[in-house]
């Protein structure tokens, strides 16, 4: 919850919130969950960790996920289902085309990519190249019914 909190802050203090008419608004839900709605994010990497582990957000919400790469190597983001984590789990794709819910992410550089949350439930993200998930790339969304 605090780090929802914060995390919204961050986004709202880089221009990124509702003066871009992006809907940040941790309020919606008694437990502190984004949306419903658009919602953008940015999440940070360095030291190959993502600054974000943990995102609740309301169902009906979608993320729009801006991805820094503050790391002198590259780095990815694969939001989905157990399905679309097994299929890049050998590190196999390195790059990642405009498909929403991946994106790769070059040195220094940000990356975009969104993915829409229709119902409760946990979801995946984490970067598959090669060891990243076992040094720690990975977090969770969770998707809690609207109030
Ligand atoms: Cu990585």
């Amino acid at each position: 919850m605090r780090r929802l909190r914060r995390w919204a802050l961050v986004a709202a203090a880089a221009g990124l919130g509702t003066a871009t008419g992006y809907a940040v608004d941790a309020s919606a839900d008694p437990h502190g969950a984004l949306g419903p709605g658009v919602v953008r994010v940015e999440i940070g990497i360095e030291h190959s960790r993502f600054s974000v582990g943990r995102l609740r957000v309301v169902e009906g919400t979608l993320l729009e996920l801006v991805v820094r790469n503050d790391d002198p190597i590259a780095h990815e983001l694969v939001v989905g289902p157990p399905s679309v984590q097994r299929a890049h789990e050998d590190g196999a794709e390195q790059r990642h085309p405009p498909v929403p819910g991946e994106v790769s992410v070059a040195p220094g550089e940000r990356g975009f990519t969104f993915a829409t949350f229709d119902e409760p439930g946990v979801v995946a993200y984490a970067c598959h190249l090669p060891g990243h998930v076992a040094y720690g790339m990975a977090g969770e969304i969770e998707v809690v019914a609207a109030p």
